[in-house]
């Protein structure tokens, strides 16, 4: 025997839970907890534009081979137009190096290990809270996980100046993790004024931003969604950006996702991909084609590319309408608390307020999902189950 000497893995706080609802036997059931949307009949969308796309490529034929290291070349080029919109001078200058990865969790993890071989002594500071998973990633790859203030308990906002201090404070050459828009687990994002404003204190104190982007499209639209993105490489910054299709293209089983480095110019961009390359070589070789056929088709098709952006538009009105919906039933049942944090935070998630004791109330008694951090995936309301929802709340609450 090799491995008595295990530690027992206590599972993932969002997968472990996800699973947990699905062996639950109760009828009426509802699933609040993992960052998936779901549509008005509580289905996973299998989007018409994805349908299209994956017809297009079954009509095509051909085989199968071995995508290069870096990706599919028609998936790397429309993510960066995607990020950046066309003819972008960080594109013409050649400073960008994008590979295709195993969805952002794959790009993450692959510029965690890029940045612990080639920035040693870089600590990474995320915001407090941030994904659960991001600690684990970085720390994972070796690199120490610190924190910056972020999100305000008392307003339901942000702690920008507090935030702002703490990054003007860092030690220089500190990355700094944040996510571009809908962030997770709060809901709370930065408004175009406050990424401005941080765009000096970034460059003055060194620092390298990780952007994350996992939820373009469900914010204020595909474009507005970018704007972080294209104000930091408009001002010149060096960062790395993981994006997603899991969540904008309904696709979170074909690991879609991007890694792109904005780097000083186009000899550092070659550097820093062939780095890249060697990363992952070492660890999957080389990403998914299926995913690449799915998303380059969609991003850059005549006739998908419009579906797409209308199905996204119809996904983020449906999760605002909800948000209206919960807000109403909540502040009627509840009188005398405001809800009024589910109409300002943007995207899927929403930090309820609810302790861990009332998440787990919620879960035993009334089969309503939460992540034990009280974050709600909105994504997972309709009208079916929005006012037993806002009843279960009530009740612990009360
Ligand atoms: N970043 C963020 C901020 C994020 O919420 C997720 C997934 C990812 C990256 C990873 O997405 P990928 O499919 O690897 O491209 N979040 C949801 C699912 C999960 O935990 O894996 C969630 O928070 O529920």
């Amino acid at each position: 025997m090799f491995f008595q000497h295990l530690e027992p893995y206590a599972g993932d706080p969002i997968l472990s839970l996800n699973e947990a609802y699905q062996a639950d036997p109760r009828p009426g059931k509802i699933n609040l907890s993992i960052g998936i949307y779901f549509d008005e009949q509580g289905r996973i969308p299998n989007l018409p534009s994805v349908q299209a796309a994956e017809a297009k490529m079954l009509a095509a034929g051909g085989p199968k081979p071995y995508l290069p290291i870096e990706g599919s070349a028609a998936m790397r080029a429309a993510v960066q137009t995607l990020l950046l919109g066309a003819d972008h001078p960080a594109l013409a200058a050649g400073r960008v190096a994008t590979l295709q990865t195993v969805g952002s969790s794959g790009g993450l993890r692959v510029g965690a290990d890029f940045l612990r071989r080639w920035l040693p002594g870089s600590g990474i500071w995320i915001s407090d809270p941030s994904w659960d998973n991001h600690r684990a990633m970085f720390e994972g790859a070796g690199l120490t996980v610190n924190s910056y203030p972020y999100y305000d308990a008392a307003t339901g906002g942000l702690r920008f100046e507090a935030m702002c201090q703490t990054l003007a404070g860092l030690p220089k050459r500190s990355v700094v993790l944040m996510h571009v828009c809908c962030h997770n687990p709060t809901g709370v994002d930065l408004s175009p004024a406050q990424w401005q404003q941080l765009v000096p204190i970034l460059r003055d104190r060194e620092l390298l931003p990780y952007l994350d982007l996992a939820y373009q499209g469900y914010g204020d639209g595909i474009e507005e969604d970018a704007y972080a993105v294209r104000l930091l490489a408009q001002a010149g910054l060096s960062m790395f950006v993981a994006n997603s299709f899991s969540k904008s293209m309904s696709v979170y089983g074909e690991r879609a996702g991007a890694l792109s480095v904005f780097c000083a110019d186009a000899d550092e961009a070659q550097l820093v991909l062939g780095q890249l390359k060697a990363t992952v070589r070492r660890n999957y070789s080389s990403p998914a084609i299926h995913a690449a056929g799915i998303v380059s088709r969609i991003l850059v098709d005549p006739e998908l590319r419009p579906m797409w952006e209308a199905e996204v538009n119809g996904m983020r009105a449906r999760i605002q309408a909800m948000r209206r919906r919960l807000h109403a039933v909540l502040s009627a049942r509840v009188p005398g608390r405001n809800f009024d944090y589910f109409l300002t935070q943007r995207g899927m998630f929403s930090y309820t307020g609810l302790n861990p004791d009332q998440v787990a109330r919620l879960r035993d008694e009334f089969a309503v999902y939460l992540v034990r951090s009280g974050r709600m995936c909105v994504a997972g309301l309709n009208e079916g189950n929005v006012v037993q929802t806002a009843e279960a709340m009530a009740a612990v609450l009360a």
